[in-house]
């Protein structure tokens, strides 16, 4: 009997490989597409259109519109991250040294792409965690959740924060992101090598993104760790925004079109003399004007 094949079917994009993508169909098959003409910007968990071209091929012919889209960027380049995600996990720890500024970047990425973010901070068996803590509690007071982990104990208090979600993973390289991924998922491939203590930072591991079904209502897209976040793409206004502890004073300032940078009279600059914003957090943020070309 001949198979019937529909001319177009809607699925979603579970992993990709330069122009080459693996697209699931709604009752898990997985169809290796390649996409038509050259200016598609698909990236990984986009709902896409496409057409069978063989028994196990597809060609894929357009995007769905998405809910969300995570992006970083400098100031020559976007990178799209993910989509249609509806929650971030930040992962941190102590070891490699924790680079405040990229967590920072990564909450305000999401801030931007308005997505929620959920704070793990991984390798609590390590001693030095505690002084991790004021950071950690500065965080949460801005109302971010942390879930404090270490993989000794078992995986479901962060497995319950992750269910009912399309979650995204993502941090700095040897935080124990795949480590985490192959608790969460143990046939996962992810693979996980030992953090060379000579470099003071991890080695790369993942080199693009997977989306894996924790169960039937909870996804896990893990992504290869990074050093650098760039938040080019962000509006200036909307950076200030994505920064939830300046909201309060925004618009309080001598001058209408204060940049919070140096200016007299700034509210948000007199609220980080006052204690109210974090001393890093703005210097982050003129960081971010800097980069901008502002
Ligand atoms: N002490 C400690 N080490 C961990 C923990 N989780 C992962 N590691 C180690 O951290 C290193 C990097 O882990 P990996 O999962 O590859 O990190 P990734 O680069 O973020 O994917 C490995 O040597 C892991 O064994 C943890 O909870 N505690
Ligand atoms: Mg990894
Ligand atoms: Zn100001």
């Amino acid at each position: 009997m001949k198979r019937l094949i529909p001319n177009h079917m809607v699925g979603c994009v579970i992993s990709s490989h330069g122009r080459n993508y693996i697209v699931e169909d709604p009752v898990k098959n997985h169809i290796s597409c390649v996409a038509k003409g050259h200016k598609q910007n698909i990236v990984i968990n986009d709902r896409v259109h496409y057409q069978m071209t063989s028994v196990n091929q597809g060609l894929i012919t357009g995007i769905e519109s998405r809910t969300s889209l995570l992006y970083r960027s400098d100031a020559y380049h976007q990178k799209m991250l993910v989509a249609n995600i509806d929650q971030v996990v930040a992962v941190t720890a102590v070891w490699p040294p924790l680079y405040e500024s990229l967590l920072s970047r990564i909450l305000l990425a999401a801030e931007a792409a308005r997505v929620s973010a959920l704070i793990v901070l991984n390798k609590t068996d390590l001693p030095e965690s505690k002084e991790a803590m004021p950071l950690m509690q500065y965080y949460e007071s801005l109302g971010y959740r942390l879930i404090k982990y270490s993989m000794n104990e078992p995986i479901s208090c962060l497995l319950n924060a992750l269910s009912g979600h399309t979650n995204f993973l993502i941090g700095q390289s040897g935080v124990g992101k795949s480590t985490l991924l192959n608790r969460l998922l143990p046939n996962a491939n992810a693979r996980t090598k030992e953090v060379s203590e000579t470099l003071r930072s991890g080695r790369h591991t993942t080199t693009h993104s997977t989306l894996h079904h924790l169960d039937a209502i909870t996804d896990l897209i893990d992504s290869p760790g990074l050093q650098e976040f760039g938040l080019a793409h962000v509006p200036l206004d909307e950076l200030v925004y994505a920064f939830i502890e300046f909201r309060p004073y925004i618009g309080q300032c001598r001058f209408s079109n204060c940049l919070h940078l140096i200016e007299p009279g700034c509210a948000v600059i007199e609220a980080v003399n006052n204690g109210k914003i974090r001393r890093s957090r703005h210097e982050l943020h003129v960081r971010l004007l800097t980069e901008s070309g502002s």
